[in-house]
């Protein structure tokens, strides 16, 4: 695999996959589309932004002109689509971009995969297109899709797209869905950098209804090292579920964090919850381990703690996030929850 597309590569975990490629293979050439929304930032990527086989595009997967442009000039490998709008809050506050970016973008990149014959195309998928589990059992490739929230609504559309193609014309694609990731350069948004950094800073962590829904965290570098071996030896058509077999409800999370960083448990606030609330997650991975000899490796306690210092070291970098825009969208959430 000479030289491959990354949409989405200044983001969280996108960004991960960008440094992965570059460090594990040193022939491989990343040509990253990003819009730069309030979620991409040039900053995730500035240690290997003049590596010479690096390239970044801005541009927005929705252009049809501009994305068959690129996928014409250039004879890439594989696209591997991780840009989207990814957090469930603001879907419920405006579902547009969502449906303009994850489904919209999603079949403008399929068109021009295929049109210019790309021979393999990874679709960055999530659990939450599953719905929601009871207090018992896991979600498997083969669980039905209930997707409950807008957010995961159109991550579920846009993987029947790529299922489509792949059924009605044969198109080379696949579908990776994995559980909540955690780790460096997380949009202070998500729940793991929100609470972290607000607990920095003595502000109040908002826990939505009781804490008692579930997660199950994986590190961002597990789930990339999956999707890698899903890139690399995956077989077309097929779905790959990755997770952390790590289950925590959010309170127990909230007060993990709050003793690693040696805060009180009063900055707890229990506020309205989220409308929808899916309560549990939990992820089967036995595919992807038998069949891609992938398996997670980074334990939640070592994970999280090395989380935590990097968000202390990178105090800068939540700074100049944690101002304009983001104090906006900060107070149109969490303002009336808090009052
Ligand atoms: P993120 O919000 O941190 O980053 C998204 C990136 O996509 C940003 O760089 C943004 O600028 C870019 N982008 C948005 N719209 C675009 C457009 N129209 N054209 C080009 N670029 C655009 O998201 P993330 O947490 O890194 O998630 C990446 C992918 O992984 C998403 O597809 C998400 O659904 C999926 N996923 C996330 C998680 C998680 O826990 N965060 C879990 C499973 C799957
Ligand atoms: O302020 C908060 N208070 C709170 O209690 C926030 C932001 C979250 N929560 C709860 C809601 C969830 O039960 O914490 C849990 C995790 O919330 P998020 O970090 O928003 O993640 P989630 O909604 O579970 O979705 C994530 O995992 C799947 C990612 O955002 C998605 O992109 C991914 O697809």
């Amino acid at each position: 695999m000479k030289r491959i597309l990354i949409t989405g590569g200044c983001g969280f975990i996108g960004s991960t996959f960008v440094r992965l490629q570059l460090n594990a293979y040193p022939d491989q050439e990343v040509v990253n589309l990003d819009k730069l929304t309030y979620a991409g930032n040039l900053e995730n990527l500035a240690d290997i932004a003049s590596d010479p086989r690096y390239r970044f595009v801005r541009g927005c997967i929705a252009d049809d002109a501009f994305v068959d442009d690129l996928i014409a000039g250039d004879r890439f490998d594989a696209v591997i689509n991780f840009a989207a709008e990814s957090h469930v809050d603001r879907s419920l506050q405006d579902s547009g971009p969502f449906i303009q970016t994850n489904v919209v973008g999603t079949q403008v990149l399929l068109d021009a995969c295929r049109k210019h014959q790309v021979p393999r195309f990874v679709q960055v998928s999530t659990d939450e297109v599953y719905g929601s589990l009871g207090p018992t059992g896991f979600f498997t490739e083969e669980t039905p899709l209930a997707p409950n929230s807008p957010y995961s609504a159109s991550k579920t559309a846009s993987d029947l797209l790529v299922r489509a193609y792949s059924h009605s014309f044969g198109f080379p694609g696949l579908i990776t869905r994995c559980s909540n990731n955690y780790g460096p350069f997380q949009f202070p948004e998500k729940l793991i950098p929100l609470f972290i950094s607000n607990a920095l800073q003595d502000q109040a962590l908002p826990v939505y209804g009781q804490g008692t829904n579930v997660r199950d965290w994986i590190h961002v570098e597990d789930h990339c090292r999956g999707i890698d071996a899903a890139l690399r030896r995956g077989r077309l058509g097929e779905v790959y579920n990755f997770g952390g077999r790590e289950e925590k409800t959010n309170l127990e999370i909230t007060h993990l964090l709050l003793s690693l960083l040696n805060k009180p448990a009063s900055l707890i606030r229990y506020v309205a919850d989220r409308p929808g609330h899916d309560l549990r997650y939990a992820i089967d991975c036995t595919k992807a381990e038998t069949e891609l000899g992938w398996k997670p490796k980074i334990p939640f306690s070592t994970g999280l703690r090395d989380t935590i210092d990097w968000y202390i070291k990178r105090a800068d970098w939540v700074h100049r996030i944690k101002s304009g825009a983001y104090l906006k969208y900060y107070a149109d959430q969490y303002g009336g929850r808090l009052a």
